[in-house]
């Protein structure tokens, strides 16, 4: 019997896990390792356990179902990507790839279908780096990219220690690090940018994904009163801020090209409408496909930060966040997922991923590539966040053809 997507099945999945942590305004907020995050765990492993799948936890959290192949001796296929969310997530992003990889072993066990080589769905801890930097913390690890007891030590947005909050919600498991070394790596996810919607393409195959640059940015300068203090004399933390983020709004401006810019989190203290604020601590996201650039991008901006501290009379600290190289997926297995989407008949184009993913850890450690399916008006990071359903079901067929290809390679 043909292994088939049962598309209701799959979107019954995507809406019951969607629903977990979400918010007044219709967001999906499931904070790395918070309890909304273990309640998403709670579910996906009870699915596992559904489907007959062997379950482990690495020491890092990362989660693995795994269905046997034929040949225990061979490394087994992976697929998989994250459910945790940023605060304002939608239901698709991570989701997707997680329960489309269910959806694929459910179907294989529909058709009463055995692989040569075994399959592993994976969740992969931390991926959006929302509450513990760097994204993608998990396959970081599991990439071998990061000790695990540095991960384990950072601290969070909220003060949170890594480790701490991975014993309370249940999730230090003690599966071996970095094992099962996969075959290949296969990760379904949606664009979350314009490209295929706006070209009516309705698979992307991903070839490469662009590099990360996160820093933090302490502004210290002095609190002084909004009313009588002279402009000359002030040492104005909340405006060092916002020049920092209209200048690296200029910098992506001025190099064009594939170079984003954007300074997504401030704090200010004392936060108060007539204090001028003594110290600001600010995000800068920078990313570019091309690592010369995305260096030039970072000196350009560590320069103007010089430049501004002695302007402003003001001390300026940076400290990275996260910092990834470009990546090129395995080229060999983006052909497979164009060859699978044109033997099913669907338009597909190669693609370069704006976002980080998962499937960038893994390909530092075997053949990997990704599958993107359209976000309607590009939207992602945002309630209103769709995909449609169409398009869901059609990014699980292609990731079942991928996957049982590779399942039933030999050596
Ligand atoms: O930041 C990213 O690109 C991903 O959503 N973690
Ligand atoms: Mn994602
Ligand atoms: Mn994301």
């Amino acid at each position: 019997m043909t292994p088939a997507i049962d598309g209701p099945r799959l979107l019954a999945r995507l809406d019951s896990l969607a629903a977990i942590g979400r918010t007044p305004t219709g967001a999906c907020c499931r904070l790395a390792l918070s309890d909304d995050d273990k309640a998403g765990r709670d579910q996906v492993v009870a699915w596992m356990r559904d489907l007959g799948l062997t379950v482990s936890v690495d020491p890092i959290g990362n989660l693995f179902g795994l269905r046997a192949g034929r040949r225990p001796d061979l490394a087994p296929v992976m697929t998989g990507s994250h459910i945790d969310t940023v605060r304002t997530g939608g239901a698709y992003d991570g989701n997707l790839g997680v329960l489309a990889g269910l959806e694929v072993v459910a179907a294989l066990n529909d058709a009463g279908v055995d692989t040569e080589r075994g399959l592993v769905v994976a969740v992969f801890t931390d991926e959006e780096g929302a509450r513990f930097a760097p994204d993608m913390l998990g396959s970081l690890v599991f990439a071998g990219g990061l000790a695990p007891d540095e991960a384990l030590a950072v601290r969070g947005i909220d003060g949170a220690v890594l480790g701490d909050e991975l014993r309370r919600i249940g999730y230090a498991g003690t599966a071996p690090l970095g094992e099962p070394r996969p075959h290949a790596f296969v990760e379904l996810h949606i664009e979350q940018g314009p490209v295929l919607d706006a070209e009516g393409v309705r698979i992307g195959a991903v070839e490469d994904l662009q590099g990360i640059s996160w820093q933090e940015i302490r502004v210290r300068g002095q609190s002084n009163h909004a009313g009588t203090t002279p402009m000359r004399l002030r040492h104005d933390a909340g405006y060092v801020a916002a020049a920092i983020a209209c200048f690296v709004r200029r910098l992506a401006s001025e190099m064009g090209g594939s170079q984003v810019a954007t300074v997504g989190k401030v704090d200010l203290v004392p936060n108060l409408i007539n204090v001028i604020a003594a110290q600001a601590t600010l995000t800068v996201d920078l990313r570019n496909t091309d690592e010369a650039l995305l260096q030039a991008a970072e000196r350009r901006l560590s320069d103007f930060l010089d430049q501004l501290a002695a302007e402003e009379g003001v001390a300026i600290e940076r400290r990275s966040l996260a910092r990834f190289e470009p990546v090129r997926f395995d080229p060999a297995i983006a052909a497979r997922i164009a060859a699978a989407a044109a033997g099913r008949g669907l338009t597909h184009r190669p693609m370069t991923s704006g976002a980080g993913h998962d499937a960038q850890m893994l390909s530092r450690v075997c053949p990997t590539a990704m599958i993107f399916v359209p976000s309607v008006g590009g939207i992602s990071h945002n309630p209103a966040e769709h995909t449609a359903p169409d398009d869901l079901v059609a990014g699980a067929g292609v990731l079942l053809d991928t996957l049982l290809g590779l399942c039933n390679e030999g050596e």
